[in-house]
């Protein structure tokens, strides 16, 4: 295996595809594949079985199968891996194949697939098809409905993929540790007709948190709530590839929630409908217009919108969880004078520096120097200036003329003319017109009465 990923990453850390695996004669086992980049790896349209329109897993990728006999085989390797959460920040943590979160398995509604999972880990584990209708026996929940895996053994799920949804995998087994080090993945089943729920762009990712101590690199795995990394597919931004489209695009975003808290997902610009659930495709009579979906703990969403030109944030509304590691438990100094004790303290501490007097803002314009292996508490620089966010922060990018199939970041929206907020000048005063103040005889102002009501 040592020899085989060695040889992967020489050969550019490129996928080996099904029609490799017949190297190694693999008297049974398929080839495990690996993947290390952090940037998405679109995946090729299947080289085999039904037709599917791949989906594109932020900031990772889909796993080769080998078709044997009509069967997709796929094989996952359970075992410790290294992620750069963002440039400047790695975490030892658990994942699949090479990568947290694991490779995306795709697959078709009717497929019967068999899928082999290596334990590399040091303690048993096994895998969990959260929200798939399998056999009972291959729902992976340790001691209920199979043995564990145990260390260096390898394990066959083999089952018949029922209906076409997005699903995730994940241990059931010391499900607290092993999900807190990043083991999960998305399992994607789609549809037999190929033009069933089609879209232009799918994107899929899967909401994770970990909470890592400032220079470690390990997550503390008893944490029960204060997390300090709030990721999409392990990654923070700003290390979340954007979501690109072409304007009129149909985009759909799935989007998984293994966090031990909910998320608002905020996306600006177009509205969107939710158009799944892990329960399956909501009837179009029943999808109604949203610019927010919650998503609760173990819940997937999938949303849909039509692509509008522009830069379009999407993000978690907890504000929290758009920020990096910080201290929770820091006071709040907005109005409070520090000049008299700043000086004190600087005959102490050279280098002190009074802060938060005016809010925090001026901690991302300045880039404050922090421990090593952590991230700033909020940071990016967008064609304004500082964005001041961290964590579960992206954004759509929508421009006219993107190929079909492009992913690659097209850099800032170019604005047309005269459609950027401003700073007012006193030249302005003849063009825009002055902010009318009502008055108390203006006929058409409206109050709202104590009863409730309307009126004039
Ligand atoms: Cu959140």
């Amino acid at each position: 295996m040592t020899h085989r990923r060695n040889f992967i990453k020489a050969a550019g850390a490129t996928m080996l595809g099904a029609a490799a695996v017949s190297r190694t004669g693999a008297a049974s086992l398929p080839e495990a594949a690996i993947q290390t980049a952090t940037t998405m790896q679109p995946p090729p349209a299947p080289p085999n079985g039904r037709p599917f329109n791949p989906v594109a897993t932020l900031n990772g990728w889909s796993l080769p199968w080998r078709m044997k006999d009509g069967v997709k085989e796929f094989h996952l390797v359970a075992e410790p891996v290294v992620r750069e959460l963002a440039p400047g920040m790695k975490a030892n943590l658990w994942g699949y194949n090479g990568s947290s979160p694991g490779p995306t398995i795709e697959a078709v509604e009717g497929d019967r697939v068999r899928i082999f999972v290596t334990n590399k880990l040091p303690e048993p584990t096994t895998v969990h098809w959260h929200g798939v209708l399998v056999p009972s026996g291959m729902d992976g929940v340790g001691g209920l409905t199979q043995a564990h895996v145990p260390p260096g053994k390898t394990f066959v799920y083999e089952f018949v993929l029922q209906r076409p949804g997005t699903h995730m995998y994940h241990p059931h087994a010391d499900e607290m540790v092993q999900m807190a080090m990043g083991m999960m993945g998305l399992l994607i089943i789609h549809p037999k007709d190929v033009h069933q729920f089609r879209v232009d762009r799918d994107f899929a990712f899967l909401l994770a948190s970990y909470a890592i101590d400032p220079g470690a690199a390990t997550p503390r795995t008893s944490e029960m709530t204060d997390f300090n990394m709030w990721t999409w597919n392990s990654r923070v931004f700003p290390g979340i590839d954007p979501l690109v489209a072409r304007s009129g695009d149909r985009v759909r975003i799935r989007i998984g929630n293994l966090t031990m808290t909910n998320h608002p997902i905020h996306m600006h610009g177009p509205h969107f409908e939710v158009t799944g659930t892990d329960g399956g495709w909501v009837p179009k009579s029943a999808r109604w217009p949203e610019v927010t979906t919650d998503i609760a703990v173990g819940q997937m969403r999938a949303i849909e919108f039509d692509a509008v030109a522009g830069d379009w944030a999407i993000h978690c509304h907890k504000a929290h969880h758009t920020m990096g590691p910080m201290s929770h438990t820091a006071p709040n100094l907005i109005g409070v004078d520090q000049r008299a004790v700043a000086e004190r303290i600087s005959k102490l501490v050279p280098d002190y520096m009074p802060m938060g007097s005016g809010g925090m803002s001026e901690m991302a314009q300045m880039q404050m120097p922090i421990p090593e292996n952590t991230l700033p508490m909020m940071t990016g620089d967008g064609p304004f200036g500082a964005l001041e966010m961290g964590g579960m922060f992206s954004v759509v990018k929508v421009r006219d003329g993107v190929r079909a199939g492009e992913y690659r970041d097209p850099g800032w929206f170019k604005h047309p003319a005269g459609t950027v907020a401003r700073e007012y000048t006193a030249e302005d005063d003849d063009a825009v017109p002055r902010a009318v103040q009502p008055q108390a005889d203006d006929k058409t102002l409206r109050v709202r009465k104590p009863g409730g009501h309307e009126g004039h």
